[in-house]
């Protein structure tokens, strides 16, 4: 029954059904299926075979968009029913997707997670200029910095904060993670940040451990 729910769930996001999918996410819950099943074996899922489609040139932007918009209604059920339960170190942390990039589904999930764990969050929402990043981190007194980027180009922004915050003298005593489809584990090392995570399950246990 659970399946066949995230299926049809999956489903509706892929095809871009965008009223099916509150009703479906609410039926869901109500069936007993937590919010991070939803978000990991059903959304994000769905939103992997709309890349592969765009991809094969089945999709084109607009189908994309639409399923990006389906996905958004079903989170906007689901977040706020996450449960996370990690043995929380509390910290602050500033979140943002790089300038260039405006893909911020998965940077929300990750909100969504980190908050969950009891950490604050400052988000500074998608397209955000390296300096106000790493401006606000000065002003909060931020132990952690993350970072998002799907898109390749925009991977130098990455590196620019690293840049930026080894010049104000901050790098080691502030924090970086960054993320991503554009990224992976060796790009981070190489540009020395502290810290990469795979998906946002991933990311809490990271910053956790940053925060130790
Ligand atoms: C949805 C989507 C869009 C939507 C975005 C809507 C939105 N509000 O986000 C729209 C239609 C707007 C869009 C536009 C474009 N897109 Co697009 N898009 C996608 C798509 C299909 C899915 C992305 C997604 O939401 N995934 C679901 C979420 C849940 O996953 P996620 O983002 O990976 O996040 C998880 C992890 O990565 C991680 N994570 C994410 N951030 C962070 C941060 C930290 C700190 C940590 C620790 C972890 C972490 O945790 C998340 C949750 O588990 C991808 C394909 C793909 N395979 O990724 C292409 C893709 C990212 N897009 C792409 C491109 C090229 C574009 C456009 C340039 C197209 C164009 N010609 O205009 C524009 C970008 C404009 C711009 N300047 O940004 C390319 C990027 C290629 C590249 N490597 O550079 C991709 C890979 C498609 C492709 N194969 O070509 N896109």
């Amino acid at each position: 029954m659970s399946n066949e729910i995230l299926e049809k769930l999956a489903d509706v996001v892929i095809r871009g059904k965008i009223k099916e999918a509150k009703p479906l996410t609410e039926e869901a819950l109500a069936a007993g299926i937590d919010a991070k099943t939803i978000i990991f074996d059903s959304l994000s899922k769905a939103m992997a075979v709309v890349g592969e489609k765009y991809e094969n040139k089945q999709y084109f932007l607009p189908q994309v968009l639409l399923s990006a918009q389906t996905m958004y209604q079903s989170l906007d059920v689901a977040l706020p029913k996450l449960v996370v339960d990690a043995n929380a170190v509390p910290g602050k942390i500033v979140l943002a997707v790089v300038e260039g990039d405006v893909h911020d589904i998965g940077k929300n999930i990750v909100k969504a997670m980190l908050t969950g764990a009891g950490l604050t969050i400052f988000d500074l929402g998608r397209d955000v200029p390296v300096k106000n990043i790493v401006e606000k981190a000065k002003a909060e007194e931020a132990q952690v910095v993350a970072a998002s980027t799907l898109m390749t180009p925009t991977l130098a922004a990455m590196k620019e904060i690293e840049r930026m915050l080894a010049e104000e003298n901050l790098k080691g005593k502030m924090k970086t993670i960054i993320g991503g489809g554009a990224t992976s584990k060796e790009f981070a090392a190489q540009i020395g940040a502290d810290g990469w995570a795979y998906d946002a399950v991933e990311a809490v246990q990271v910053v956790q451990n940053l925060l130790k």
